[in-house]
């Protein structure tokens, strides 16, 4: 038996996890196989050889972080799905902040950080019944920077990534954060579109009020944001003085 089943609580001990030494991508596992297996389906990596990122980016999953999926079948209109991410990226940061003294903000949509670096990205990626709009499954990807490896990041990343603790020296700190996540994530998935947890989302934005660039494919323009609405949206002010709102799927931004 894995230890961290000795660590989950609440609605996470009927989790099924499986903890794996490397895989190519625990989302792409799950997706893979979301057919046979059941809600609550979990897999843990301690390396990926081919972490994924949105919008066909990669993320680069080196020894010493922590790469989780779970999957869930919840009744959940498609409109809904943003939810998953912003309730997942409150869930990861309460966790982490259980485990460490690192006050953890999010940014817009799916990003955590901590001292103005990226700690965690989040991947959800779901389809859809087209005959009831609900959701069939949702694959939630969590990848952590649990501790910064051995030789550094990867230069692609040194200059934006951060570590929730330092060099690796792991004390079971991993597997504590994936077992804090998974009992957030029981606890807070019950109702995704909780107004308590969006409220959380944004009294933890590191955005809100900040002037950023949005890239929309190799496009790029600066704007302020004023808000992320209660579709968890994102309301942008453009140097005109035009306010859109924008929804993850379309853009990213950078602070
Ligand atoms: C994300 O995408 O940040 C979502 C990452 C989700 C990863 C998890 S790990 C478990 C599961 N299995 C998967 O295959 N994926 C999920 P995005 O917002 O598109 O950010 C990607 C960008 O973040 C890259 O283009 C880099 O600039 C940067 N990046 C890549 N690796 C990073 C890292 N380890 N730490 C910080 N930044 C990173």
């Amino acid at each position: 038996m894995n230890a961290i089943y000795e660590l989950l609580k609440n609605g996470a001990k009927n989790y099924s996890v499986t903890v794996v030494d490397e895989i190519n991508s625990t989302n792409s596992y799950l997706k893979d196989n979301a057919e046979n297996l059941k809600d609550g389906a979990v897999i843990i990596a301690k390396k990926q050889t081919a972490g994924r990122g949105r919008l066909g980016r990669s993320f680069i999953s080196e020894k010493g972080g922590l790469y989780m999926s779970l999957l869930i079948k919840p009744s959940l209109c498609a409109e809904k799905s943003l939810f998953i991410t912003t309730t997942t990226a409150v869930a990861v940061a309460r966790a982490i902040e259980a485990v460490s003294d690192k006050k953890t903000g999010i940014k817009w949509v799916n990003d955590l950080f901590i001292d103005g670096k990226k700690v965690c990205g989040i991947l959800v990626e779901s389809t859809t019944n087209p005959k009831t709009g609900l959701l069939d499954y949702a694959v939630i990807g969590i990848g952590v920077n649990v501790y910064e490896p051995e030789s550094g990041f990867d230069a692609e990343i040194k200059d934006i990534a951060g570590a929730v603790f330092g060099k690796n020296n792991d004390n079971g700190n991993i597997t504590r954060l994936a077992a804090e996540i998974l009992n957030q994530l029981s606890d807070l998935l019950a109702e995704p579109h909780s107004k308590e947890v969006l409220n959380e989302y944004r009294n933890r934005s590191v955005v809100i009020g900040k002037k950023v660039d949005i890239i929309k494919g190799s496009n790029t323009v600066s704007a302020t944001v004023i808000d992320i609405d209660d579709d968890a949206a994102i309301i942008l002010e453009l140097s005109n003085g035009e306010v859109i709102k924008k929804t993850s799927g379309e853009i990213s931004i950078r602070l």
